[in-house]
């Protein structure tokens, strides 16, 4: 387990042996209500009680799945009420809709983040895998992606998967392809789970749900039927849930992430977290190039001669150009 969860784990186990204030983990949140995992592995339904801020963004949950809160029990109904939050190792967030100015925390203190893509049913879009890894890197946290389904992918659909594997390798990220019938490849995805707080993102259909349950078979999470998935619009209002596995760690389900990337970042920040023109960014002649039609740019030159691939410079122009982003 990573050294800051583990000293988090021992400072809240700590904290629970004192009388009154109770500490917990948040496994699940609907918005308003929380349960909460206790450090002898109860769980408690909780509520919030006052105001809670998180510096510099409106949210319209101020508890997230993965937060360690402070909590008391009410006498009369049995539920307990939420007093406080421990500080956050990092968190993930995403607008609540496109217009809105508030954010939804999707899951706090995460070890990783695994991106669940398909080629085919769904077909996952790279500049949604983009925006899901730019998300990541904003908020420094590692992401690895993994390629699910290969079970029914065409030989076409296999030299798709091939090239993605190898462009997104080459930008540094781990990258796999499984299929979910396998033995050997469940055994992949458990070791790489394995004493770490995952979480899990994906379209909706990409076999999140399916995953955990391969690892866990006792957990039996509903899992959508194949001739439901695509569906637009759903999941837009359902919230993430926390799995505790039995080899240690844990595994953040996240329904239907659809608003991923539209956070708001600095424009001239934007190519921080594309990490092959970063690199390449070191070169370019003006210290502030954003590697649009800057004279002397690398990226650009590097673009021309193949070594950074085209699709992922798209995606870079598609969140530089979104309205969503702040340009100061
Ligand atoms: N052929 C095949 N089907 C898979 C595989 N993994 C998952 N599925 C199927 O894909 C469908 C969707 O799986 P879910 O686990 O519900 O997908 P999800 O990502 O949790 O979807 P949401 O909860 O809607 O975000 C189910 O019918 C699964 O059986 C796989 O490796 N191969
Ligand atoms: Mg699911
Ligand atoms: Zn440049």
């Amino acid at each position: 387990m990573e050294r800051e969860t583990e000293l988090m784990l021992f400072f809240n186990i700590f904290a629970c042996m004192s009388t009154g204030i109770k500490k917990g983990l948040v496994i699940k949140s609907t918005g308003s209500r929380y349960k909460v995992s206790d450090c002898e592995g109860n769980i408690i339904e909780c509520v919030i009680k006052g105001k809670f801020r998180v510096k510099g963004i409106r949210t319209t949950s101020p508890v997230a799945v993965g937060d360690y809160v402070s909590f008391e029990m009410s006498g009369e109904t049995g539920t307990g009420i939420i007093t406080g939050i421990d500080e956050r190792k990092n968190y993930i967030i995403r607008k609540a809709s496109k217009l809105s100015k508030e954010a939804q925390i999707i899951a706090a203190n995460i070890d990783q983040l695994i991106l669940l893509a398909t080629v085919t049913q769904p077909e996952t879009h790279p500049e949604f895998i983009d925006r899901v890894l730019v998300t990541a890197e904003a908020y420094r946290i590692p992401a690895k992606i993994v390629f699910n389904k290969t079970d029914i992918y065409s030989a076409d659909h296999h030299l798709t998967k091939d090239y993605l594997l190898s462009v997104y390798r080459k930008v540094g990220y781990d990258a796999y392809s499984v299929s979910l019938f396998n033995d050997d490849d469940i055994e992949i995805l458990a070791e790489l789970v394995k004493e770490r707080v995952t979480l899990l993102a994906g379209n909706s259909g990409v076999g999140k749900s399916s995953l955990i349950n391969k690892i866990e078979p006792s957990f039996n999470i509903k899992v959508e039927d194949i001739s439901d998935y695509h569906r637009l619009g759903k999941h837009t209002t359902t919230f993430a849930e926390m799995y505790a596995l039995s080899g240690g760690g844990y595994i953040i389900d996240t329904p239907g992430i659809k608003g991923f990337g539209l956070i708001d970042m600095d424009k001239e920040e934007i190519y921080h977290f594309f990490p092959e023109i970063f690199r390449a960014s070191g070169k370019c002649r003006y210290y502030n190039c954003l590697h649009i039609n800057e004279p002397g740019c690398e990226v650009k030159k590097q673009l021309d001669e193949g070594k950074i691939e085209e699709f992922r410079y798209r995606s870079y122009l598609k969140i530089f150009e979104d309205n969503n982003s702040k340009y100061r």
